[in-house]
């Protein structure tokens, strides 16, 4: 299979079965157990959460201390965590799915969009995120490539296929002469227990080439699934989390998160169709270097 005719897939678990009969969604991630995709306004739970936000940041913050509870100090000497995220038994029925490519052929390609939702090469699952959780204060946060973050969309796929943000601004890039795109980004609350909802972030239409700026803002969970509304094979993930210890596994599945403050530490990694896996370690000491290995299979 060409590498270059692959799209990577997506969120949720769809029942094996319906993907060997070639069902497809029109618009969407499909997730885990059930979708909360027509109404705009978020769950109680979420409001309930904005309202003790707001009532939080009323009560006014120490100065170094950002809106999202995340301090920025300087770490002089931290430690770091390397590893590598690997897949082991028989792929998933469903790991790719092939889409009919019906509308923009001459710039989507002729026929069908192999959509890859698990990617393994060599015992390697790319497209993981692997991150600290909840660590209150560290490094800062280091300026994006090129100096912003941004989404491309070219040849009617999203690059980069994930990536890890800062919440804020994001770059939409429409380079696809000819094509309208309308990318749809959803914030997946509840992934860990695995019973994610979605909550609508950003829907924003491109008819034409150009360049839009919207802003990332998560309101329960840093995990985020984005689609496009216009092409039914485009996808892509991010994670917005409220600290800069995250990153995307490279091709061979490793990772290094560094400059930790030492400590105890529960480092995650996020699969967007496996789920959620923890380790817990320590950075004894400044500088020290601790592995974490993560495996995954089949659900
Ligand atoms: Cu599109």
């Amino acid at each position: 299979m060409n590498a270059a005719s692959r799209e990577y897939g997506r969120v949720g678990a769809r029942p094996p079965a319906a993907a060997a009969q070639g069902k497809q969604k029109q618009k969407g991630p499909r997730l885990m157990v059930r979708t909360r995709k027509t109404n705009p306004r978020p769950p109680p739970a979420a409001r309930r959460w904005m309202v003790s936000a707001v009532s939080a940041l009323l009560l006014a913050a120490p100065p170094l201390v950002t809106a999202a509870g995340y301090e920025e100090i300087n770490v002089t000497d931290g430690g770091r965590i390397t590893g590598k995220v690997s897949f082991t038994g028989p792929l998933p029925d469903d790991a790719v799915e092939k889409i009919a490519i019906n509308k923009n052929p001459d710039v989507c390609g002729q026929g069908y969009r192999e959509v890859v939702w698990v990617d393994v090469k060599d015992g390697a699952l790319r497209g993981t995120f692997v991150f600290l959780h909840k660590i209150k204060k560290g490094k800062a946060w280091g300026m994006p490539e090129g100096g912003k973050y941004t989404i491309l969309q070219e040849g009617c796929r999203f690059r980069p296929w994930c990536q890890v943000v800062k919440q804020g601004d994001i770059h939409l890039l429409h380079n696809d002469e000819g094509v309208q795109h309308n990318i749809n980004m959803v914030e997946l609350i509840g992934v860990e227990r695995r019973r994610a909802v979605e909550r609508p972030m950003i829907n924003r239409n491109q008819p034409q080439p150009g360049e839009a700026i919207e802003v990332v803002k998560t309101v329960r969970s840093p995990f985020i699934s984005m689609n496009c509304e216009v092409h039914n094979f485009m996808f892509g993930f991010m994670m917005a989390p409220k600290h800069p210890y995250a990153v995307v596994v490279g091709d061979d599945g490793s990772f290094a998160i560094d400059n930790i403050p030492p400590g105890q530490y529960t480092v995650k990694a996020w699969h967007p169709r496996l789920g959620v896996k923890k380790i817990k370690l320590e950075i004894a000491a400044a500088g020290g270097e601790v592995k974490a290995d993560f495996e995954f299979t089949k659900l």
